[in-house]
């Protein structure tokens, strides 16, 4: 029988982590032949919800899940992790500037990826989910020093599933005929989702909604960057299981590759291509294969999507800049 995978999850208690960490146990992230250590970290006021949850994972019985260890201290929630899904963080709350949010998530991400670096297994793989995710993800990555840069990523998969849905919905096929859709920049309302790379339903992206400019700037963009807030005023509670979805896409796809024809969205560790400066952490269009991914290469970006990619890439220079003015990197 194979070794169990570890795999840590922050923010454990939360919403996010209750919709993800049964699909983990069951099999989903890894395989339906892979064992699985639970690993939960939550604060102190979070831990008996922890249990709680956990009381829930035994009693699916799941035949894949090993065991579960809860703890509020990051060095024991990291020994000798192989995946770290890092949900939990500091929400902004009203009358917060950027710099408070990025300083207050400094003091979670930074402990943590030093913790990462000094106790998880050598094939560690990261995934931020807890936002601002790109720089949290960034602030973790540079407190590791001694793992290789390109096993933290932010996750893009909920914005780019939610771009095939909606281009699925307007050229009037199903989400499998949807190929190629990039998320570009930030995890956050200056992200831009491409439909100029796109394949729908065999025909270029861009012409299968009718090459409608309009529609794409006015509504289809939009949607995709402020889907976040229409599920909150709808739902009256912030996508959890949408997320916990993308999280396990993000995993599984990292892990198992990406189908001959297609790519995924994901916020890695810049090497300067397309013009985003290295270092910080974009998404990008990336294939991956044996668990490693590399960027698309040699795609034209017109006018138009250098304007988006420049803008939402400012953003997060600026957010690289703060959080190294308050020395969290
Ligand atoms: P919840 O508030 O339900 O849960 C967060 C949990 O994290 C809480 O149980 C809290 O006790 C715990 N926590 C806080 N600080 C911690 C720390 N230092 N160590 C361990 N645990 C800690 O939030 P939820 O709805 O689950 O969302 C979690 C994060 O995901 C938020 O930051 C949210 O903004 C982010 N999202 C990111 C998305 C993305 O696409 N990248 C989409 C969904 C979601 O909004």
């Amino acid at each position: 029988t194979r070794t169990p995978v570890n795999v840590t999850v922050t923010g454990a208690a939360g919403q996010i982590g209750y919709a993800l960490l049964f699909r983990i146990a069951s099999g989903h992230l890894l395989g339906a032949d892979v064992p699985v250590n639970l690993r939960l970290l939550e604060i102190p006021q979070g831990l008996k919800a922890a249990e709680g949850v956990a009381m829930e994972l035994d009693d699916c019985a799941f035949p894949l899940l090993r065991d579960i260890t809860i703890t509020d201290q990051a060095a024991t929630a990291f020994d000798g992790a192989n995946v770290a899904l890092l949900v939990g963080a500091r929400p902004r709350t009203a009358g917060m500037e950027r710099g408070d949010l990025l300083a207050a998530n400094g003091g979670i991400f930074g402990p943590q990826g030093k913790a990462i670096n000094d106790n998880a297994a050598d094939d560690i793989k990261v995934l931020v989910v807890g936002n601002p995710a790109n720089t949290n993800a960034l602030i973790a990555q540079r407190n590791a020093p001694d793992v290789p840069a390109e096993r933290f990523t932010a996750m893009t998969r909920l914005d780019h599933n939610r771009a095939v849905a909606q281009l699925a919905k307007k050229a009037g096929v199903t989400v499998d005929e949807v190929k190629k859709v990039t998320i570009w920049g930030n995890h956050s309302a200056t992200q831009y989702p491409d439909v100029f790379h796109a394949e729908i339903g065999g025909k270029n992206g861009f012409e299968a909604v009718g090459s409608d400019q309009a529609w794409l700037e006015d509504f289809f963009i939009p949607k995709v960057a402020k889907r976040g807030a229409e599920i909150i005023e709808v739902r009256g509670a912030s996508s959890a299981a949408s997320a916990a979805n993308a999280a396990i896409d993000h995993v599984h796809t990292w892990v198992n590759g990406t189908a001959e024809g297609n790519w995924t969205s994901m916020g890695i560790v810049s090497d300067g291509s397309y013009g985003v400066p290295e270092g910080i952490i974009s998404s990008f269009p990336v294939t991956t294969k044996d668990g490693k991914f590399e960027i698309v290469q040699g795609l034209e970006i017109s006018d138009f999507s250098r304007a988006k990619i420049d803008a939402s890439v400012a953003e997060l220079v600026g957010e690289r800049d703060e959080v190294a003015k308050l020395g969290l990197i």
